[in-house]
């Protein structure tokens, strides 16, 4: 069935899709953390802005009443996903917001982005779009309407920023300054700067007694 089907696709992917990834070391100098937790080659921070023209896939009365949609995004890059606010009963809806992903290889990742309508039961797919992240990098700004695929109409605004990594905390001053500039257009707020933690190993940590006592009854 479809359930099980999304449960095991879900269950794959969270092992082998991008960040992801299976480390066979093949010389034994090899750091191994280094391989299977490479730094970011960058961050795209996408502007999920607004869509225009959308299908309208809800109907009333048995079908006799035409309505709107109640259009939604998800946004996937590799596999990180985002989802956004549901704009009731529209068909130009403005999201305004902002989401951060991190980059680890391209090619091989892209900006899948697949709109739905929101309903009680089964949403209604309005239509999708798929971005080359070696784009984004080169052009390292991009915001511009998009035509949705898969769909007889629509048109997605999207901006898109590439932003690489410093080593250094040189500029942090300047990128805060920037980002209140943007306040207004993003809601949760925006990265100035990226902490990696890697997390090497644990020693005796307290047994858990909840776990043993299920265990032997
Ligand atoms: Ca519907
Ligand atoms: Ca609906």
């Amino acid at each position: 069935s479809g359930l099980s089907d999304t449960i095991i696709l879900d269950i794959i992917s969270n092992y082998l899709v991008l960040p992801n990834r299976i480390t066979v070391p093949l010389v034994s100098e090899v750091e191994i953390a280094q391989l299977r937790f490479p730094i970011p080659k960058g961050v795209l921070r996408i502007h999920f802005i607004e869509a225009q023209d959308l299908e309208g896939k809800d109907t009333y009365l048995k079908g006799i009443v035409k309505g709107k949609s109640d259009p939604y995004g998800i946004i996937r890059v590799g596999n990180q996903i985002f989802q956004s606010k549901v704009i009731k009963e529209n068909l130009n809806p403005k999201w305004n917001e902002v989401y951060e992903a991190l980059v680890y290889e391209h090619p091989g990742q892209e900006l899948e982005i697949e709109l739905f309508d929101e309903d009680p039961d089964k949403d209604d797919f309005l239509g999708s779009l798929m971005i080359d992240l070696i784009e984004v990098e080169k052009e390292r700004l991009l915001d511009e309407w998009f035509t949705l695929d898969e769909v007889s109409k629509g048109k997605l605004h999207l901006k898109l920023e590439w932003l690489t990594l410093m080593p250094t905390a040189e500029n942090l001053d300047k990128v805060l300054t920037s980002i209140r500039a943007d306040k207004d257009q993003a809601n949760d707020g925006l990265s100035s700067a990226l902490l990696i933690l890697y997390l090497d190993s644990a020693r005796n940590l307290p047994v858990s007694y909840i776990l043993m006592d299920t265990l032997f009854s």
